[in-house]
């Protein structure tokens, strides 16, 4: 299954209070019937990402109803806590107003084929906020027949939110249903994973399958019950998320066996069942998508064409390396995505000559206009890129730029070497600007290092090779004029801003890495400067990027001398931002009078 591509706006049918949550509902007339334990992007329409401040990044907030709406589409039930910004500004929502939703996002609970599940039966445990999915999935289980026990547990009264609405019939709990709390006001005094041992050591377990979503701590606790019972289990988890579908690489949890899983697109349901967790092979009817009419494309007509070092572009913006990954994007979005392409040329996430796993979680914190990313170049390796996704990026309907990074010139030249023997390459972005591998001298903050980097790699390519700058450095023009004396066809700029935040409950930096780099319209006036600066010094053509979220930003970048843009943060709050951006460009900032 996959949801409608871009992000659409939906109307608030109702916003109730729930003990110390909220239930809002939107009606979805685009997306098809999510199945249990998916997600959804959710943003505000107004008083979000506008000003300065935050929220900034939509959210990430699991369904727990879904139903065909009184006047068509889906009505889709969210269960919401307000604990920071976004689920503060999501809390306020009125009937009427409008969100942003992209969706419906990650894979769903399913009746493992290891299992007969009408023998078998479920047990669900859910915790606070995680009753949110156990309730959807329920439903679907009762509807078909499988005999289940549900366990929820709250800390206190004020805690047990959508309890009323989700988990009761005619103002009475439903059967299959106990409760435990911490404060003992009602149910079973203590934790809801007590009440789950009692189940697994009873007579009447059976082989029954584990089905939980909760706090970290509880799914730990669930796990370790059921692993040292051999009892087949399925979590859906949560960590922090900027974007929802691939793109950001920011929802790192750690895989058994070592590695990152992305928790958007591997997740958010895992499992200890072999194929069990992403399987929607038992959910056949969620493949009969309802669509009315389809999504609305918002491009318009194609922009200004451009050449680009000899490469023939449909329009200017083209996107960030690393903040777009376009393989996971067609799975989540489908051949749409190739349809109407965002961007006139892909740019890949920067690979290196080994795999790397990336930098461990916490790894992005939303700032202000902004965030700050560790994500540490995490990447299948040369080898693993050539065999496994160049293959697929080379069915992009755009020509392809691949980013590479190495830490000497001999891995960097063996890099450049095998890239350049590719035909679905149409040119090469040497990263000598990542600012979350520790690597010690960064190439590209020093202009004879990267003069001499050129000098090695020019003679190994005849396509185009673009020069990735650091923006954290006093003078990246100076930079700029060594890479173009290396032999360099063009430069982009900036890559993010050395940057970290501090976590206010633990009072330490915020990232597990201390620091990371900076993106976002924060830090835009910085890469309009620098360009600025380069533009003003350098032959070469430039890309231009830092902060763009509209034509009228990309316009700002084209005037100082800019002749492509890149578009990176804003993609995760709009998967479509790129060609909303070319289409703005064309139609409303060349195409409107200048305003004086
Ligand atoms: O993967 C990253 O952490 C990363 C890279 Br390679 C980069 O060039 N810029 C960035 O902000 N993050």
């Amino acid at each position: 299954m996959t949801a409608p591509f871009g992000r659409r706006l939906c109307e608030v049918a109702e916003n109730t209070a729930s003990a110390g949550y909220r239930i809002f509902s939107l009606l979805d007339h685009e997306g098809p019937t999510p199945a249990p334990g998916q997600f959804y992007m959710l943003a505000a329409e107004h008083r979000w990402g506008e000003g300065a401040g935050r929220p900034f990044l939509p959210r990430a907030i699991s369904v727990a109803e879904a139903a065909p709406a009184a006047k068509g589409g889906t009505r889709l039930d969210f269960l919401v806590e307000g604990v920071g910004p976004g689920t503060d500004r999501l809390c306020e929502l009125e009937a009427g107003e409008e969100a942003w939703v992209t969706g419906p996002l990650g894979n769903s609970f399913s009746t493992p084929k290891q299992v007969n599940p009408e023998a078998a039966g479920a047990i669900l445990v859910g915790g606070g906020i995680g009753i949110a999915p156990m309730a959807i999935w329920r439903r679907y289980l009762v509807e078909r027949g499988i005999p289940l026990r549900v366990l929820l547990g709250f800390r206190n009264e004020e805690h047990s939110g959508g309890l009323n609405e989700l988990f009761c019939s005619g103002g009475n709990l439903c059967p299959d249903v106990k409760l435990a709390t911490e404060d003992g006001h009602v149910g079973h005094r203590g934790l809801v994973t007590d009440l789950l041992l009692q189940l697994l050591e009873g007579d009447d377990a059976g082989s029954a399958v584990v089905y939980s979503c909760g706090p970290p701590a509880m799914l730990e606790a669930v796990a370790a019950l059921c692993e040292s019972r051999s009892v087949p289990y399925q979590l859906a988890d949560e960590t922090p998320m900027a974007c929802g579908f691939g793109a950001c690489f920011g929802c790192a949890v750690p895989k058994p066996g070592g590695g990152y899983l992305r928790l958007c697109v591997d997740g958010p349901v895992l499992t200890n069942l072999p194929g069990g967790g992403a399987d929607l092979g038992d959910h056949p009817e969620q493949l009969l998508q309802r669509r009315d009419g389809g999504a609305k494309s918002v491009t318009g007509p194609a922009g200004p064409g451009v050449s680009f070092c000899g490469i023939d572009l449909a329009h200017p913006v083209i996107n960030a390396s690393g903040t777009y990954d376009a393989i996971a994007a067609r799975k989540v979005f489908g051949d749409e995505l190739l349809a109407d392409f965002p961007f006139s040329a892909f740019v890949s996430k920067t690979i290196t000559p080994e795999p790397r796993a990336g930098n461990e979680p916490l790894r992005i914190w939303e700032t202000p206009a902004g965030m700050i990313n560790s994500i540490g170049l995490p990447n299948k390796g040369l080898e693993g890129f050539l065999a496994e996704d160049l293959p697929q990026l080379g069915e992009l309907p755009v020509p392809l730029i691949v980013s590479v990074m190495a830490t000497n010139h001999e891995d960097f030249s063996r890099i450049v070497a095998a890239v350049e023997a590719r035909e679905e390459v149409a040119a090469l972005e040497l990263n000598v600007s990542c600012p979350n591998v520790h690597s010690g001298l960064i190439v590209g903050e020093q202009p004879a290092e990267t003069e001499a980097l050129l000098e090695v790699l020019r003679p190994l390519t005849e396509k185009p090779l673009i020069v990735k700058l650091t923006p954290n450095v006093a003078a990246p023009e100076a930079v700029a004029v060594a890479a173009e004396s290396g032999g360099a066809d063009a430069v982009s700029l900036i890559n993010t801003l050395k940057a970290s935040a501090v976590d206010p409950a633990r009072r330490e930096p915020a990232l597990a890495a201390g620091h990371g780099g900076l993106s976002g319209p924060a830090v835009r006036p910085i890469a309009l400067q620098q360009v600025r600066a380069v533009t003003a010094v350098t032959e070469i053509p430039v890309i231009g990027m830092g902060g763009i979220s509209s034509g009228a930003d990309a316009a700002e970048f084209l005037a100082l001398g800019a002749t492509l843009v890149a578009v990176g943060t804003e993609s995760f709050r709009d998967p479509r931002a790129g060609s909303r951006i070319a289409n703005e460009l064309e139609t409303e900032v060349y195409q409107a009078p200048a305003r004086l």
